[in-house]
């Protein structure tokens, strides 16, 4: 038994107003409440420090630079490492990054126990557009302000375990999830925003976007003998709706502890990492069973 106490720390809203240091505080508030109940790893959305910006056009992307991080951990954000160090939990965030020769990316970042950080993640599968497009009901402009990443989809060694990260629209990729499957990843951590009406679609609403979520995250989890963790960023946005449906699937697939609400909440549950032995031992034993010859069209071989 290799137990891990996972806290699924969801966020209600952040409004366009609100501060860093607010929003840092409010993932205090979560880690503390994660300390009380035993966590060792705590996990936040993406972007968790901003209100979900692409929403916003600005004819000048450079407008949008105070949306994003030139330093990690930078004054505002320094509070939630010492916080971590203290408690002695690991921890996994998302933000805005923009690097020291100018590139932005949508990132997430692996902090071990000490409060350093040991991995980084930058989205590789940004949806929506790069131009204002005056047909959807509202806009999603990721390809405006973030660049692909460019780190490919590593795993890294914590806690006695490993671990990956992707974030949002990554974990509707089966690619995802196998390319981490295939270094042997036992838990994969994720944050999302996921507006609850389709922006080019007006009748599919929540309930269908909530099936996709479950189904894209089951999927995963089971073809890969997986733990998934699926971190919300939830509620009303300056009257822009996302969804919640933070939840943690266990590698066979079965969701075993999901939230109910659409506030700032932590999700604690019991994870055992030898879980993941059965299904990668038997029927997705990748070096027993894969057929890689015919999958030249995937692998662009
Ligand atoms: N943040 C993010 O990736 N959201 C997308 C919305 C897709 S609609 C353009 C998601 O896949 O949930």
């Amino acid at each position: 038994m290799r137990r891990i106490r996972v806290a699924a720390a969801q966020m209600g809203p952040i409004q366009k107003a609100e501060t860093r240091e607010q929003v840092v505080a409010r993932m205090i508030a979560l880690m503390d409440d994660a300390a009380g109940k035993g966590a060792d790893f705590i996990v936040y959305p993406e972007l968790a420090l901003t209100t979900f910006f692409p929403r916003w056009y600005h004819a000048d992307r450079a407008e949008a630079d105070h949306w994003f991080e030139a330093q990690m951990p930078g004054p505002q954000t320094q509070p939630l490492f010492d916080r971590a160090r203290e408690h002695g939990m690991a921890m996994s965030f998302g933000y805005a990054e923009l690097t020291p020769d100018g590139h932005h990316f949508n990132t997430s970042i692996l902090v071990d126990k000490s409060g350093a950080i040991i991995g980084k993640y930058r989205k590789i599968h940004l949806p929506g557009h790069d131009e204002y497009d005056e047909e959807r009901a509202f806009q999603h402009l990721e390809k405006r302000y973030f660049e692909p990443g460019d780190l490919g989809f590593p795993v890294w060694r914590m806690l006695g375990g490993i671990f990956g990260m992707c974030i949002c629209n990554d974990r509707r990729w089966p690619e995802t999830y196998r390319v981490m499957g295939l270094q042997g990843v036992e838990m994969v951590v994720l944050g999302f925003n996921t507006p609850s009406v389709n922006s080019q679609k007006g009748e599919e609403g929540i309930e269908q976007r909530m099936f996709h979520h479950r189904l894209s995250l089951q999927a995963g989890a089971y073809q890969n003998a997986t733990w998934v963790v699926a971190v919300a960023k939830a509620g009303s946005e300056d009257g822009h709706h996302l969804m919640g449906g933070t939840m943690i699937v266990d590698p066979d697939g079965f969701i075993v502890a999901q939230l109910g609400h659409e506030d700032d909440g932590v999700l604690v549950h019991d994870c055992d990492l030898d879980a993941t032995r059965f299904g990668k031992e038997t029927i997705f034993d990748f070096a027993r069973h894969r057929r890689i010859a015919h999958y030249g069209l995937i692998t662009g071989r």
